[in-house]
């Protein structure tokens, strides 16, 4: 784990513990000071080295030491004596609807300290017979607890990707290996990644296992042998390596890229062209021979397939597909020409400056950017009232001035009420030149009551972007339930296009339901949510579930050039 990300976690233990304790005010000082830790771009261990840790907002004089000891010694004593007075494991206040209060009802008196603990008093129905829990208290925590085991044990896509990248070059640059290429999971680039597996090919296969085994920010070697070797990273990652030959490079690619799914189809289609599929190569059945192994393309051609992106080897029809040579033409990272969902220092959480917003979308050649401030909903995001609105819009036509070849939208991401109205007026709305609405509150209602909320926001002529549709959270919140098919319909003939949020946190739409929207007709939108200014490379991520969703170019709206887009979102 990167000392920054120890310090982060380290903070919000804090918080938790001190909540439970029932101590006031500090645990939102520790909270504030490890999100704006988290969101720095500068490295902390070279900002405490020239001691400037109270530069950090949020960060005060006590906090600072806190954090300065954690990066000299990589513990904090304050820590572990809290942790010894709340014997709690961290992950258990990780569950949804199990807050502080509950949590300590749930050490005290079942001595239930573990998500293990939790999982056998829920079964045992220990939980609901506690005062203050119940049965609703009880279904609400158990679907809390599934989200978090699922995702244990995964990395998000956008944590990986990093890693693994500079893995890969460390190997390259090692010039022990020919070829160096990633299979799994993280070829096909899904967003829960469970290890990270490298194929390569080496002469001197001892010398560069070797290499492997003593790579920059090793945590542990798991393995060690000559064709494949494992070994953990500091994040806590498993990397697998293996090594093969040079003539069965291109069949282990197809083989260890999977999905398993993907590959079992696979092997039935060799089976019925009378070949034999396996990581070695693709084998005529009766003659033994060879007919592909080298290059992964190849193995698919000689099956009469045309070569299948990774993205969509996951059995939901490409194979199929692939004989009839009628594969998607995946959407590619410059047809985007634009990032529809950011925003600017209008936004309370928001942190970027409408001239920083140009900065980023010049250097990614967008032709626009819109800024979605969020509206203002009482208790939720402080933001845009439809005084401010006026404002809005004059900031950023003077933006405009200034700018050539790019165009700064005036848009907003409206909250979406519980009765499906919105918290701006229909005039303020018209203003604007792009509207997004989201779903931010009352997350507990019914399918029935949350598909007609959000029919309703879909409906109004002013909207066209719903954000974040499921309204899922990783880790935390699981997704709406909504009937979908009613969606796709509505949203196709309202003209209201569904936003891919590419924002790790959210991933949502996810895969497969982008390919049943592709499939119905609905135009969708990838948007980063911005909220800080690393947060615009979301975009990339936002591409590769667009490509797992089987999108084309002409499926996404920020594809579109300026003049198509303002004439789309004119009508
Ligand atoms: P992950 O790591 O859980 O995110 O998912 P993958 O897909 O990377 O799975 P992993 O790392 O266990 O194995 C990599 C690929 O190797 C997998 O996608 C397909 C192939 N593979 C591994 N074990 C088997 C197997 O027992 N049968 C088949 N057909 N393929 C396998
Ligand atoms: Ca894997
Ligand atoms: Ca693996």
């Amino acid at each position: 784990m990167s000392a920054r990300k120890q310090v982060v976690e380290i903070l919000n233990q804090i918080a938790d513990l001190l909540e439970i304790k029932g101590v006031e005010y500090k645990p939102r000082a520790y909270r504030r000071a490890a999100r704006e830790i988290d969101s720095l771009t500068e490295d902390l261990t070279d900002i405490h080295k020239e001691d400037r840790l109270e530069d950090i907002p949020s960060v005060g004089e006590n906090i600072a030491e806190k954090v300065a000891e954690i990066l000299e010694t990589g513990k904090l004593e304050y820590h572990q004596d809290l942790k010894r007075e709340i014997p709690i494991d961290p992950d258990l206040l990780k569950v949804r609807n199990l807050g502080p209060k509950k949590a300590k009802k749930l050490w005290e008196e079942l001595d239930v300290t573990s998500l293990s603990g939790l999982e056998e008093a829920l079964n045992s129905g220990r939980i609901r017979e506690l005062k203050g829990f119940g049965p609703k208290s009880e279904e609400n925590i158990l679907k809390g607890l599934q989200i978090v085991k699922e995702s244990q044990g995964k990395s998000h896509l956008s944590e990986v990707l990093p890693e693994a990248r500079r893995i890969k070059e460390e190997l390259v640059d090692s010039s022990l290996f020919d070829k160096v290429a990633f299979a799994g999971s993280l070829r096909r680039r899904k967003y829960a990644v469970g290890d990270v597996d490298i194929l390569a090919t080496a002469d001197d296969r001892d010398k560069a296992m070797d290499q492997f085994a003593s790579l920059d920010g090793l945590e542990e070697v798991l393995s060690k042998g000559e064709t494949k070797s494992s070994v953990r990273i500091e994040s806590g990652l498993r990397v697998d390596l293996r090594i093969v030959d040079e003539a069965s490079f291109g069949s282990a690619l197809q083989y260890f890229t999977g999905s398993q799914e993907h590959n079992v189809r696979l092997r039935q289609v060799a089976i019925s062209d009378r070949y034999k599929l396996n990581e070695y190569g693709l084998y005529d059945e009766e003659t033994e021979e060879k007919v592909a192994g080298e290059e992964e393309e190849a193995v698919y051609n000689k099956m009469g397939l045309t070569w299948i992106p990774p993205e969509l080897r996951e059995d939901r029809g490409e194979i199929e597909v692939a004989g009839d040579d009628q594969l998607p033409q995946l959407v590619e990272q410059d047809e985007v020409k634009g990032d529809l969902h950011c925003h600017s220092e209008r936004s309370s959480d928001g942190h970027i400056t409408l001239e920083v917003l140009v900065q980023q979308a010049r250097k990614r050649n967008y032709r626009y950017l819109a800024v979605t401030d969020h509206a203002e909903t009482a208790g939720i995001v402080g933001g845009l009232t439809d005084d401010q609105v006026t404002k809005h819009l004059e900031e950023i036509k003077s933006a405009n001035n200034s700018v050539e070849g790019l165009e700064l939208l005036a848009g907003v991401e409206a909250n979406i009420q519980p009765d499906g109205a919105l918290d701006l007026s229909q005039d303020s709305l018209e203003e604007l030149d792009l509207v997004i609405a989201g779903v931010h509150s009352h997350f507990d209602q019914s399918k029935v009551e949350i598909t007609e909320r959000t029919v309703r926001a879909i409906e109004n002529p002013s909207v066209d972007i719903i954000a974040h549709p499921t309204g899922r959270k990783l880790g935390e919140r699981g997704s709406f339930d909504l009937d979908w098919e009613e969606i796709f319909a509505r949203a196709r003939k309202a003209g209201t296009a569904l936003e891919i949020n590419a924002s790790p946190a959210r991933t949502d739409l996810e895969d497969k339901l982008v390919k049943r929207a592709v499939e119905k007709g609905v135009k969708l939108t990838i948007g980063t949510d911005s909220h800080r200014v690393n947060h615009l490379d979301y975009m990339e991520l936002g591409i590769h579930l667009a490509r797992r969703g089987w999108c084309e170019k002409p499926n996404l709206l920020n594809t579109l050039s300026l003049t198509d887009l303002k004439a789309w979102l004119d009508n």
